[in-house]
């Protein structure tokens, strides 16, 4: 069970963070014997004593850092360990072990006693660990992960045997398309905190009608039964310069609200000279008697009012227009893996190219990208691990809430996160997709009814059947690719009647979220042709010449160019080393496109 209060771990004066990133042991239970490592109990020992003993680095995808496809390939559990000492300090504190991701459902021993087992990848997990440990001494920390997807996981796949050279074969099979990557793909961290401490801060920022900024807050403490005169809850406003602009100490209940005058709004990139505004709240929880902090944590987050309607969407009060892309956390040699470099160098290419938006297609991503748009102005369509659902059953739709569920649990205080995206593709033609949709887009709204609910859609708009539960409707669509391949001349038309018919049908605000067409660097031909840098480009701008005329008619609020970078993907006679849809390279240099949309973005942002 998920222990809740997944604060972002950070030190203050009342907590300390260790990180356990770095190599670990890395072992796989032969593939023919998957449930080995738990059978012979590789937990109780050290992994040295299994067998396929190597290194691997934490945090990253496992799949291309060993030169062996059966690794690439693995399907079932891999086992992760490694050794750390705590000190003798750390005895009157409790402490916790905290995992950003692990892909898809993890197992985590310390010293041999099972500490958590949570299912998802992309989202954080974390137990208490005080009772485990050896304080001044040695511990072992093991964590088995295993990649497989079946028909009741988020996302969906399909585990199949198939004869091979080498007999018998367990293969993965999915229909998404991006590579299965899996393994411990965030930070590890230790922390602790007091006997007593602040486990949930949650906030609702509001703009009132004199541009003040209403904080309202609610924090939970790891004990319910606390007896509230003996302690309170004091919030502190810090803004940029860290000055103190306001505070406030809390209600009984530990809830309250605290005004920041004339407050500095938080706006999306290029929309104001103080793009990102963020300010950091400081909650103390303070013994009464002996006005002493007992806890101390502290956050950052941003004032501005999300509002939308039946054809805009609007922050603090101005209608957004969304410039924005689909990506993917991927790179090489570390897939999946949190790569500061990486993440630094992708948010100055969205800034280079002038754009204000992206999906999190098609899962959540790490809590430190989340930070990083929070800061940059950079607006968050967030969206649960859920691509290409079908085969609607009970099951599927419990974990399909639950990923939902822990999603919003982690990300609700970023001010970039506008938008819940509760699927991407979902087969919305299938039976039982009526109901099913319902009440995810039902969930998703109880839990947080102050963003709006989207999910990209490429079913058509007669059979769709999810679309009338959504706040704002996004389309998938590949005119001139996938559709009447190589026909520039079908493509403004189609995209024009496409959105036109979406709107018509459920009068709601309409984004196109993903558009595109694979591209092999280098590749020139003339007339365009698919493939090519010139059909890349030549198919943007046919996109553009609709785009310019839908938003003059109202209701279209946004564009997402499919992709971002190049990505890997399962092996597919139509990939060429893996989707080449990115407007940038894997490694992240500009194709021939990307210098046209830096100028559409820049004067679409000039426009403002
Ligand atoms: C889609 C999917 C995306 C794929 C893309 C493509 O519709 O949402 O995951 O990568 O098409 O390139 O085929």
């Amino acid at each position: 069970k998920v222990t809740a209060g997944l604060l972002y771990p950070r030190e203050s004066e009342t907590r300390e963070v260790r990180s356990l990133d770095g190599m670990w042991k890395f072992a796989r239970s032969e593939t023919d014997k998957p449930s080995q490592g738990l059978r012979e109990k590789w937990y109780l020992k050290d992994l040295e004593k299994s067998i396929n003993i190597t290194q691997m680095p934490v945090p990253s995808s496992y799949n291309d850092i060993v030169e062996d496809e059966k690794v690439r390939d693995h399907v079932g559990t891999v086992w992760y360990e490694r050794k750390f000492f705590v000190p003798q300090s750390w005895k009157s504190q409790r402490v916790f072990v905290r995992f950003g991701s692990v892909h898809y459902e993890a197992y985590v021993w310390i010293n041999g006693n099972l500490a958590v087992r949570h299912e998802f990848g992309h989202l954080p997990f974390e137990a208490e660990i005080s009772e485990h440990l050896n304080y001044a001494k040695e511990n072992r920390i093991t964590v088995l992960c295993d990649n497989v997807l079946l028909q009741t996981t988020i996302p969906q796949g399909k585990v199949i045997e198939q004869d091979s050279d080498s007999g018998k074969e367990i293969v993965q099979q999915y229909s998404f398309d991006f590579f299965n990557y899996a393994g411990i793909h965030r930070s590890v961290h230790l922390y602790t905190v007091p006997q007593l401490f602040i486990k949930e801060v949650i906030l609702n920022p509001q703009v009132t009608e004199e541009r003040h900024g209403l904080v309202n807050y609610k924090i939970i403490l790891s004990d319910n039964n606390v007896n509230a005169s003996d302690y309170k809850i004091r919030v502190v406003i810090l803004n940029k310069e860290n000055e103190n602009v306001a505070e406030a100490v809390a209600d009984d209940d530990f809830t309250g609200q605290v005004l920041v005058h004339n407050a500095e709004l938080w706006w999306p990139y290029l929309m104001n000279i103080k793009p990102g505004y963020l300010y950091t709240i400081e909650v103390h929880l303070v013994n009464e008697q002996h006005d002493v902090d007992i806890d101390v944590y502290r956050m950052k987050f941003g004032i501005r009012s999300l509002k939308w309607n039946n054809s805009s969407f609007l922050i603090n009060d101005k209608p957004i227009y969304f410039r924005g892309f689909g990506r993917h956390e991927d790179s090489d040699i570390r897939g999946k893996g949190l790569d500061f470099a990486l993440l630094t160098k992708d948010f100055n290419l969205l800034k280079w190219i002038g754009a204000n938006a992206y999906r999190t297609s098609h899962y959540p991503y790490s809590e430190e990208s989340m930070q990083f748009a929070d800061e940059h102005g950079i607006m968050i369509i967030d969206e649960c691990p859920s691509v290409d659902t079908e085969n609607y059953s009970q099951k599927l739709l419990e974990n399909h809430k639950y990923s939902i569920e822990q999603l919003i649990h982690r990300d609700i205080n970023h001010p970039s996160v506008v938008m819940w995206s509760i699927a991407n593709e979902p087969r919305t033609q299938q039976v039982n997709a009526d109901q099913y949709f319902a009440e995810v887009a039902r969930y998703t709204r109880f839990l947080d009814p102050t963003r709006p609910v989207t999910a990209a859609i490429a079913v058509n708009s007669k059979q769709d059947q999810a679309a009338q539960y959504l706040d704002i409707i996004s389309f998938n669509r590949y005119n001139a690719w996938y559709q009447n391949t190589g026909r520039l001349d079908m493509v403004t038309s189609y995209v024009m009647n496409e959105a036109r018919t979406w709107h018509e049908k459920h009068n709601k605000p309409v984004l196109m979220s993903e558009y595109g067409s694979d591209t092999v660097e280098g590749l020139h031909i003339l007339p365009a042709y698919v493939w090519s840098e010139e059909f890349q480009s030549q198919q943007f701008s046919k996109h553009f010449k609709a785009f310019d005329q839908l938003r003059n008619e109202g209701f279209f609020i946004g564009e997402f160019v499919w992709n971002f970078a190049d990505f890997k993907t399962a092996q597919t006679y139509t990939r060429v080393g893996g989707n080449k849809k990115g407007v940038f390279t894997r490694n992240r240099q500009p194709k021939a496109a990307a210098h046209l949309l830096r100028k559409r973005y820049y004067e679409l942002a000039s426009e403002l």
